[in-house]
């Protein structure tokens, strides 16, 4: 289709120092849920993730697990790609820094750079965390008792002396500022939005972007004793995707500039100041929005290997159930804010809003039909005012939903569906259907159809948020495949009264203690 509509988003490539766990599968979780939403809504959608794999952090993490760093970057990288498929993400490719598309591209990002005159020849001496890949001033760090300098993100810093080229990014800090000026919705959430200008109207300094001291890194092309800094081939790597150098490439032409680079709100600064002023120097246009989530803590804790309290995602998935701890991550907490993981909190939202709220509506309406309809779509008669009541909230549903998507509110868009969960509940209690069997059959089959109507478009809506549960549901529905697209929402799509449906199922159980001990 010629006019389809596009949509390009990435999530941060992860270091491939460390397993991966529920931080990592949260930013790659919510990039899923928008590019399957975006899917579902006519878009022609590329969804890219992948792992970072130079620089001296993973260099030192190869060195420490006694392995070359290819073959250590091979396996975690593994790692990071069987936890995407097990999530059930549906990304369009992965990429890895280490392969030779990206190092062309980093090689010709520099020469562009470097042909603009934004690249010099200096040397660094300052403060160096390898933990974040970052250089700090010292009025940024703080000292502990035991003489160390420690970054604001927590990170122990050491002295680097060496030559470097440098980035000339001082010169771009008021075209920074009057690009975010005329682009308001660019970084979001709104907050974030302020400290990333403060930070540059608090001037830039001109930024390291090579190393000398270690080698795990695409060379400086035409100066071999440098490697490039690893942000710089890091955020290149949103580019390569999409074939650049070949700016003629299908698929340059189609998705760039993206649409959405998701980041947490660590890694901020790096997207939305060094990488726009990487590519206004390289002359290439500007993704078109940064967002930074916030920070997940576990029961009150910050998450941390040394604190042994790292949330494995597929512990969590066998425990609970994957589309419930999908549904969990992206319901809890306002997208955007920092979030507290606890295990009673996951089983109040599983319980409380998948397994009664949306799965008793859809089992026992499921069951009345089967029961009391002979198994068939029912035939609905003349609509009351109370049917047109529901039916208006329930198509109304979709612009609101996305809306918030197009803003990735993610919390909001959910509300926006359980709004009309719990009106249809209200409406089963309301118009007892249970009841009419006996005392006025067709009016129970007007109930039944309005309301199958409505879990066709609470599902419809669902799927990019549990794929495989809601799957299962539009199946007991009878609607085929190629009907659960947001087009056919509209009346074309509705039910077909008489249609013979499956014998229905419940597809969200209710969490049990005991489940803990098996699981
Ligand atoms: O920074 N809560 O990689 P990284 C929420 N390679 N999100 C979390 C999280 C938590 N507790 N922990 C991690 C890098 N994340 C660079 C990125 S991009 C060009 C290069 C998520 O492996 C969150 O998205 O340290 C965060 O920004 C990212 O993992 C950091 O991943």
């Amino acid at each position: 289709m010629a006019d389809q509509p596009t949509y390009y988003l990435t999530t941060p490539i992860y270091y491939v120092n460390d397993a991966p766990h529920i931080g990592h599968a949260y930013t790659t979780l919510a990039c899923d849920v928008l590019a399957r939403f975006k899917r579902l809504d006519g878009y022609n959608v590329k969804f890219l993730t992948g792992t970072d794999e130079h620089g001296q952090k993973v260099e030192k993490s190869a060195e420490a697990a006694g392995k070359d760093p290819q073959e250590f970057t091979d396996a975690v990288s593994q790692n990071f790609r069987d936890l995407a498929d097990f999530m059930n993400f549906s990304h369009d490719d992965f990429i890895r820094t280490t392969e030779p598309r990206h190092i062309a591209a980093c090689q010709a990002m520099w020469k562009r750079l470097e042909e603009a005159g934004d690249i010099y020849l200096g040397s660094y001496s300052g403060w160096y965390a390898v933990r974040d890949e970052a250089f700090y001033g010292e009025d940024e760090l703080t000292k502990t008792a035991d003489g160390k300098r420690i970054a604001p993100s927590g990170a122990e810093v050491e002295w680097v002396e060496e030559p470097s080229y440098f980035f000339k990014l001082s010169a771009w800090g008021d075209k920074l500022l009057a690009f975010y000026d005329a682009h308001p919705d660019f970084i979001l959430p709104e907050s974030r939005r302020n400290e990333v200008t403060s930070f540059v109207k608090g001037g830039l300094n001109d930024l390291s972007v090579s190393r000398t001291t270690f080698k795990w890194g695409v060379p400086v092309p035409g100066d071999d004793a440098h490697i490039m800094y690893v942000w710089l081939d890091a955020l290149t790597n949103y580019i390569t995707a999409t074939g650049f150098p070949d700016e003629q490439s299908a698929d340059y032409k189609t998705f760039w500039p993206a649409d959405l680079h998701m980041v947490g709100k660590d890694i901020l600064r790096f997207h939305a100041v060094y990488w726009p002023a990487f590519l206004m120097a390289a002359d290439l246009p500007l993704p078109k929005r940064i967002f930074a989530h916030g920070w997940w803590t576990n029961e009150g804790q910050k998450i941390s290997k040394s604190l042994g309290n790292v949330i494995d995602p597929i512990e969590l998935a066998n425990t609970y159930g994957l589309d419930q701890i999908r549904y969990f991550m992206l319901r809890e907490v306002p997208f955007g804010n920092d979030g507290d993981f606890s295990h009673s909190s996951m089983i109040n939202r599983m319980n409380g809003e998948l397994a009664n709220d949306l799965g008793n509506l859809s089992q026992r309406v499921l069951s009345m039909i089967a029961k009391n309809c002979d198994g068939k779509v029912p035939e609905p008669g003349e609509l009351s005012d109370d049917d047109h009541a529901l039916l208006a909230q329930t198509h109304g549903m979709l612009d609101k939903v996305r809306h918030h998507m197009d803003r990735q509110e993610f919390h909001h868009a959910i509300e926006s569906i359980w709004i009309v969960v719990r009106a249809a509940n209200g409406y089963v209690d309301h118009q007892a259907p249970w009841k009419l069997r006996k005392e006025d059959p067709a009016r129970m089959l007007t109930v039944l159809y309005v309301l199958a109507e409505t879990i066709r478009h609470l599902a419809i809506l669902l799927q990019p948020v549990m794929p495989q549960t809601i799957g299962q549901m539009l199946d007991q529905l009878g609607v085929p495949e190629d009907a659960r697209t947001f087009a056919a929402l509209g009346e074309g799509g509705a039910l077909k009264p008489g249609a013979a449906l499956p014998k229905p199922e419940g597809v969200f159980p209710r969490f049990v203690e005991e489940d803990s001990a098996n699981g």
